[in-house]
């Protein structure tokens, strides 16, 4: 039987060393699993509460006092049980009682634990209709940070090496290789300065962001020529975090949306981006929309704080034809099953989706079984750090797995 016995809630720390929650699930069977929620610093304006008001203190009384007792004795094995009770305990629309960050980690463990007891690992127990497992996703490797996520860097927020190749072995190898080619060429640029990484494992450097495009572009085409290898730049620019009064405002330039659809639009063509997140505030659905019509056939234009993994947002951008695809992060919404609706949705209408990292992550390897299991296109989860390498190194065990 997969019927909840017991379920725990404990205070961890994230990557940037803020307190998160870690949940523990026993089913009757035995199983037991066990799962940590990540946290964002650039989070959408519309992503469920991570926790409730009072923090991680909060989210721990209120799970011993209402969460627990609700959820001993539901079958974990009924699609959606787990969540559709944590959902009815919380109340609200945003997770604002309970925390998103503790029902991400229950309804996470809750999925491993049903897969111990039924011997399938998590991506299986995930998989939507027509995945059998042997379509890896592309890597999304941010190697160089600014924005929310450095201190003295450039104001986009993500570099990012687009690794798109067959096998997961060759697409961390390429992520890797260009990661390690910028430290090289930014400390050749300025061998008496420090050079730091940031949240995200990416090098920080005093750059403008033009500069940081012409790195990251030389670095990729240096590797391609190297390995044989597909890796192309790519960017998140995070474009909520400096769009203040209707205008984009750059350390060096101030744009209205005309200027910057413009803009990245160039950006596209001069660099070969293959991939652009949020590249505009996360209300500009007609301006994603422009940029997609303008250069979506050359690039994955990619909704993150626009959609915040909400079904009801998705279907506004594909009302408006806003994206070719939408990001997906587990903990902007709560649960598995509201982020396997959205990703239902979003394939089902020819959208490509990015299963995505937090910026604040924990050291586990859950994400890659998301990315494998939902038919991903890129799994986006950094380069360097332990909380990043567990996800890179559970999608070459699956690799392997495939193989075998
Ligand atoms: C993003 C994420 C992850 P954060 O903007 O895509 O890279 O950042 O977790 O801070 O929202
Ligand atoms: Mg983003």
């Amino acid at each position: 039987m997969s019927r909840v016995t017991k379920v725990d809630l404990a205070a961890i720390y994230d990557s940037r060393a803020h307190p998160t929650v870690e949940a523990t699930v026993t089913l009757d069977s035995g199983a037991v699993a066990r799962a940590g929620a990540p946290s964002g610093a650039s989070t959408g304006a519309h992503e469920v509460r991570a926790f409730p008001t009072g923090g991680v203190p909060e989210a721990l009384s209120v799970f011993a006092s209402q969460v627990r007792p609700a959820l001993v004795g539901v079958d974990a094995a009924e699609p959606g049980a787990v969540d559709h009770r944590l959902h009815e305990v919380d109340g609200t629309a945003d997770f604002g009682r309970i925390g998103g960050n503790t029902a991400t980690a229950i309804s996470v463990a809750s999925a491993l634990a049903l897969g111990k007891e039924t011997g399938r690992p998590l991506w299986k127990v995930v998989a939507r209709p027509g995945v059998d497992g042997r379509q890896f996703p592309a890597i999304v490797g941010n190697c160089m940070n600014g924005g929310r996520h450095a201190i003295g860097g450039p104001d986009i927020q993500e570099f990012i090496a687009f690794a798109d190749c067959h096998r997961p072995d060759d697409s961390v190898r390429a992520a890797v290789r260009v990661h390690s080619v910028i430290g090289e060429t930014l400390h050749a640029r300025s061998p008496k300065q420090a050079l730091g990484r940031g949240d995200e494992g990416g090098w920080v450097a005093a750059i403008s962001n033009v500069e940081a495009l012409e790195i990251l572009a030389d670095a990729c085409a240096r590797v391609r020529d190297e390995t044989g290898l597909s890796v192309h730049p790519g960017l998140d620019l995070a474009a909520s975090e400096f769009y203040v009064d209707g205008r984009y405002r750059y350390h060096d330039q101030t744009l209205d949306t005309e200027g910057q659809i413009a803009f990245v639009a160039k950006l596209v063509d001069r660099y070969g981006l293959k991939y652009v997140e949020d590249p505009f505030d996360q209300e500009e659905f007609d301006a994603f929309a422009e940029l997609t019509h303008q250069v979506g056939n050359q690039a994955l234009v990619v909704g993150d704080d626009l959609y915040v993994t909400r079904d009801e947002r998705l279907r506004r951008g594909i009302e408006r034809r806003s994206t070719n695809a939408v990001l997906i992060k587990v903990n902007q919404v709560g649960t598995l099953t509201d982020t396997l609706a959205t990703v239902d949705r979003a394939r089902s209408n020819g959208l490509a989706t990015i299963t995505s990292h937090r910026s604040g992550e924990v050291p586990e390897g859950w994400l890659a079984h998301v990315a494998l299991g939902t038919g991903a296109r890129g799994l986006k989860c950094g380069v360097l750090g332990g909380e990043r390498v567990a996800k890179l190194n559970e999608l070459l065990r699956l690799g392997r797995a495939s193989v075998s």
